[in-house]
């Protein structure tokens, strides 16, 4: 390996709080080291994604940066109905900005309430403390009306970035889909202002297909994990799913083939990381955004193995494809509104799809149980866990519901409870 790049005076232009940051930076190394790659029997594969991880905030931004020296405008954003094929298709960098570590969480708490999800809190956190790249890169913050929590931060987010909020209605009505698909089409003429670029039938039908190849390919990668044994943990699949947030689309898509194809001659030769009678989990609850892999974490080093993970990190991330059929701008513009309209996030009431979706991924996946993590504080997709444990009663799964935030004092306490679930799975 070559001397590693002094990156200081990059993240200085950008603003950033250089002391905090090398802290932070300090303190990552071990955490990855211990929960990724001490991992034993890890594909080959997964290099590229360890690479990606540990220059997150080097390489990448590097890359960035030339895009907008280049006159190029990045574009960030805490959720996946943001439509991120009409950034592409004007030639900007879309990025995801959700906090998913302690930074930045005691600045947050000086403007919002303790008892809030610890997302929303980091997520403004990262952008107080100055320790983000992404967020300083960004020209424009995206948000999105899902649930109360985020709507506010968004009003404070305010007064120290520009922000622009798109209008997410909570329920699948004829109204509901009309009112999304406005918003589409008004998210395109901010984002053209924002470049300058006009967006037509041929950028966005090569946007569409970008963003299509890059789901397509998790689903193959997904697909691989409901063999026994599972050829991947659920933390690699996870880091994946991270790196899939920040990373070029087409540079993602090309390395993540790479570790399809291994993992596709692993099932073939029934090679895994976990004895075939290790007890098989589903995770499903709120995201988990870089760096929190605290929950598969848990479980993989509780005697259970995650083959799935029922949430934005995860299967709603690349579960539907846009139609890539249309060939005006407005039909494909729909269908982007449309593909959108199928998630099943808990801000939606009734939210039957998603209780349908679990039933069917569990079954799919061969689990023997679900872990539901929630983000502590996270109203919307705790109070929907009775509805989900319900469902999945009926089909005899068991299901144990976890609150935590992203600090390390439940660590102990979850363990205890998460290696308890496991040992009655395994009986
Ligand atoms: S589509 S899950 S990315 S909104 S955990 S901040 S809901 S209080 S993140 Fe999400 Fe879009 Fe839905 Fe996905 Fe609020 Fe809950 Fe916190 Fe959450």
């Amino acid at each position: 390996m070559g001397k590693k790049a002094d990156y200081c005076p990059m993240w200085e232009r950008l603003g950033m709080d250089i002391e905090a940051h090398q802290q932070l930076m300090n303190a990552l190394p071990s955490m990855f080291q211990e929960a990724i790659l001490d991992q034993p029997n890890r594909p080959r594969g997964m290099d590229y994604f360890d690479l990606a991880m540990m220059e997150i905030h080097g390489a990448r931004i590097q890359e960035i940066v030339n895009h907008k020296e280049a006159g190029g405008k990045v574009i960030g954003a805490f959720c996946l109905y943001v439509p991120e094929e009409v950034v592409l298709a004007a030639g900007a960098i879309m990025v995801g900005l959700c906090g998913g570590a302690e930074v930045g969480i005691a600045e947050a708490e000086a403007l919002l309430p303790r008892n809030l999800c610890p997302l929303i809190k980091s997520s403004l956190g990262f952008k107080l403390s100055r320790m983000c790249p992404y967020f300083q890169s960004a020209d424009l913050v995206v948000g999105e009306t899902t649930c109360d929590g985020k709507k506010k931060m968004y009003e404070i987010l305010r007064d120290f970035a520009p922000v622009y909020v798109m209008e997410l209605p909570q329920t699948k009505s004829p109204a509901a889909k009309k009112l999304w698909f406005e918003e589409v089409k008004r998210f395109k003429v901010e984002v053209e202002r924002l470049t300058g670029n006009q967006i037509d039938k041929k950028s966005l039908g090569e946007a569409i297909k970008f963003t299509n190849r890059r789901r397509k390919t998790l689903q193959r990668l997904n697909e691989t994990r409901r063999a026994n044994p599972a050829p991947i943990s659920g933390r690699d699949a996870l880091l994946v799913s991270m790196i899939a947030f920040f990373d070029d689309y087409n540079r993602f898509s090309e390395k993540a083939s790479v570790l399809c194809e291994e993992l596709e001659t692993r099932v073939a030769q029934r090679e895994g990381v976990a004895d075939p009678s290790t007890p098989r989990l589903m995770i499903s609850g709120t995201p988990m955004a870089a760096p929190n892999w605290k929950l598969p974490h848990l479980i993989e080093t509780s005697g259970g193995v995650v083959v799935c993970e029922e949430a934005c990190t995860g299967q709603r991330l690349f579960r539907e494809l846009v139609d890539e059929s249309n060939s005006s701008v407005e039909a494909q513009l729909r269908a982007i509104s449309k593909r959108a309209l199928k998630y099943d996030c808990a801000c939606f009431t009734p939210n039957d799809d998603r209780i349908e979706n679990v039933v069917k991924l569990a079954k799919e996946y061969h689990v023997n149980g679900v872990i539901y993590g929630v983000l502590q504080n996270c109203q919307t997709y705790s109070v929907e866990s009775y509805r989900v444990e319900q469902a999945l009663k009926r089909i005899n799964i068991p299901m144990y519901k976890v609150e935590y935030d992203y600090g390390m004092g439940d660590v102990g306490q979850l363990k205890t409870r998460i290696e308890a679930f496991i040992e009655m799975l395994a009986r």
